[in-house]
């Protein structure tokens, strides 16, 4: 699942002109972290708010100006680098690493103590073509991706608290896509990518990172499958991530996320909606598009509140300015003037803790 992303903004901002340290955070402020390491966030009690974080890309920390930077500090608590850590971004040609802008983005986050989701390391999409258009055999693209883990978790080791270790691994209808890695390494890739992060890290916590898992069907049985055996097998897996694209007219009920995610959770597993925006474009008379979606996130943050594992929501971005499915489809939380829509309050008392 993927829209290329094209943004053009005047404002020529940098975020160092931005007083850090707004409050207002929506969840508990993370602990005091250790000089210079980022926050690490666990949610002890069910009465704990999940922390609630955001996808950033390094044009809206560069130049969408002030209010992006007050709107992120003031109210989000961790960062996902939106695309500067895919492969494509990270190693365009074979052995030629660029890690500057990812860089920046981790240093942003690590300057205000916000800890870093890494995302991702291997996925179907965002592979360079000397990956693509390679003849591999499987030793030797076994020998590439090792490599290419071993060097970018190694990288930012101590610095993200997490990483995306394998995205998007399942079709619709619970198949293993077809992706490079499974049609030359096979399903092994999974298990091998997470073993070799953890080699690179051993004190990040490693996610399998899916979307469309948020309903009681064939995909998200299959994730359960692949999840349960990989912690069976003793495969170094910590969490379980659930992207959360939704749309006005497909999002799932309360009751049945929280039974996924109670699910996931009683295999020990920490678990994040690690992308959450909603689709909210149309026709229908704005009011009401907008009342559909604040109930949506409300839904989505309330079933993550209800599960002790789960840990964290992440919006896929911050404002409808800056949206991989475009500013008319309004998904996010703030709108293009940073506004709080009705996504905003809902998203925030459904995170609030019941009981
Ligand atoms: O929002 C991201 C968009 O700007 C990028 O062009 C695209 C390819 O890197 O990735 C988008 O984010 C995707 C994420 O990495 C994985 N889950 C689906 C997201 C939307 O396609």
């Amino acid at each position: 699942m993927f829209g290329k992303f094209a943004l053009s903004l005047g404002l020529t901002v940098t975020a160092a002109a931005v007083l850090g340290g707004l409050c207002g955070s929506v969840a508990s402020a993370a602990p005091a972290p250790h000089a210079g390491q980022p926050a690490v966030f666990n949610r002890t009690s069910a009465a704990e708010a999940p922390q609630l974080g955001a996808a950033v890309n390094d044009v809206m920390l560069d130049k969408a100006g002030p209010r992006y930077v007050q709107t992120l500090l003031a109210h989000y608590r961790s960062i996902t680098p939106e695309w500067e850590m895919e492969m494509s971004q990270l190693e365009p040609s074979r052995g030629h690493f660029t890690f500057a802008r990812a860089d920046q983005i981790v240093a942003f986050a690590n300057r205000h103590h916000m800890p870093v989701r890494g995302h991702t390391l291997v996925w179907d999409e965002m592979v360079p073509s000397w990956v693509l258009h390679g003849s591999w055999t499987r030793a030797q693209l076994e020998s590439m991706l090792h490599t290419y883990i071993t060097t970018v978790v190694s990288h930012y080791r101590g610095k993200v608290e997490e990483w995306d270790v394998v995205n998007e691994p399942l079709t619709t209808d619970g198949h293993m896509r077809q992706s490079i890695w499974e049609r030359v390494i096979g399903p092994d890739y999974v298990s091998l990518a997470f073993r070799w992060a953890h080699e690179a890290d051993p004190h990040a916590r490693l996610f399998l990172n899916e979307y469309g898992a948020e309903w009681n069907d064939p995909k998200e049985h299959a994730l359960y499958q692949l999840v349960s055996g990989l912690k069976a097998a003793g495969i170094p897996i910590g969490g379980v991530g659930f992207q959360a694209h939704l749309l006005l007219d497909a999002h799932p009920p309360q009751a049945e996320l929280t039974g996924v995610l109670r699910q996931f959770a009683a295999l020990g597993l920490r678990l994040e909606i690690t992308e959450l925006d909603v689709r909210a474009g149309g026709s229908a008379p704005l009011a009401r598009r907008m009342a559909e979606e604040a109930s949506i996130y409300r839904t989505v943050a309330a079933s993550c509140a209800a599960v002790r594992a789960c840990a964290r929501v992440t919006t896929w971005g911050i404002t409808d300015a800056a949206t991989w499915i475009g500013t008319s489809n309004r998904p996010l939380p703030f709108d293009t003037h940073y506004r709080a829509k009705p996504a905003w309050y809902a998203l925030r008392a459904g995170l609030t803790p019941r009981g």
